[in-house]
């Protein structure tokens, strides 16, 4: 990899926005692929930002900053990667379920899912299953993700995943549920695809799901 591309994945890593644009400028200057500047600088960036999120190397705040970098370096790429063909790895419509407000871990989750190119639907707070199931449609997203803090609103994932179950959407879209009251034999109570405890693992699952792994 060259020393431009590291570069862009070691400020990514420490949170440095308007360093990241800069290189990232500097790279498509010189001519250097855009797809190539997306895996090998910023990708490969929030990669390493993800397992230490994992280990608990890193917490909540530096993962906020470097997905911000992320998304200051990826605005500038996007024209780019528009222009040579490059897509999207997936789709996701992300939200949390009715009656709960709590977002700050659907945040985490959706810049998590946008750091591995998949392209986040987010559809806010108490959001119910109609709407959940509207805007996969709509988006012909390949996962939906929901997230619940309340031990109240966690009977809210069902609904949605039975509400999935009874309609055009059954077997073709994968559900994803977590959150901190969440477990994995909620998970496999209600028949939902994908419990994960985190964000980091979370998008590790997405992508493995929109590349058919
Ligand atoms: Co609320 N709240 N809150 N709150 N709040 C909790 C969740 C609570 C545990 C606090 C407590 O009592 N100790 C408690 C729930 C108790 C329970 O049900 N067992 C609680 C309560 C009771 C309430 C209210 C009812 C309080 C009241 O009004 N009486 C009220 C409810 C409002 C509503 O939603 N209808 C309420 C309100 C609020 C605030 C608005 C003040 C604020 C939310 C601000 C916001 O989100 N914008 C808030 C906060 C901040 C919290 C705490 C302190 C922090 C939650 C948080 O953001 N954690 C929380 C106590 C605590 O956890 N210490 C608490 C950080 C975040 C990164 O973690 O969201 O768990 P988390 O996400 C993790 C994983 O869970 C996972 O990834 C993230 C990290 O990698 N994950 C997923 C999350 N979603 C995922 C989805 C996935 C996969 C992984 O796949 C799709």
């Amino acid at each position: 990899m060259s020393e431009l591309l590291s570069n862009i994945s070691e400020q990514l890593q420490k949170g440095k926005a308007a360093m990241v644009e800069t290189l990232v400028k500097q790279a498509l200057d010189e001519g250097i692929p855009p797809k190539t500047i997306l895996d090998d600088g910023l990708l490969a960036g929030m990669s390493v930002i993800g397992e230490k999120f994992k280990t608990n190397e890193v917490f909540v705040p530096e993962v906020l900053v470097a997905a911000r970098a992320m998304n200051k370096g990826a605005a500038l790429l996007k024209p780019a990667l528009a222009a040579e063909g490059v897509k999207a790895r997936g789709t996701a419509v992300i939200g949390t379920v009715k009656g709960d407000l709590h977002d700050i871990g659907k945040n985490l989750v959706k810049m998590m899912m946008e750091g591995k190119g998949i392209q986040m639907i987010d559809v806010g707070v108490d959001v119910p299953a109609e709407k959940f199931f509207a805007a996969a449609k709509e988006n012909n997203a390949q996962i939906i993700c929901c997230s619940a803090l309340l031990t109240t609103t966690m009977g809210e994932i069902k609904n949605v995943v039975d509400y999935i179950k009874g309609s055009e959407l059954a077997g073709k879209v994968k559900i994803m549920i977590g959150g901190a009251p969440v477990t994995q034999s909620f998970c496999d109570q209600i028949g939902a695809d994908a419990y994960t405890p985190d964000a980091a693992t979370a998008s590790d699952v997405a992508l493995e799901f929109c590349t058919g792994g």
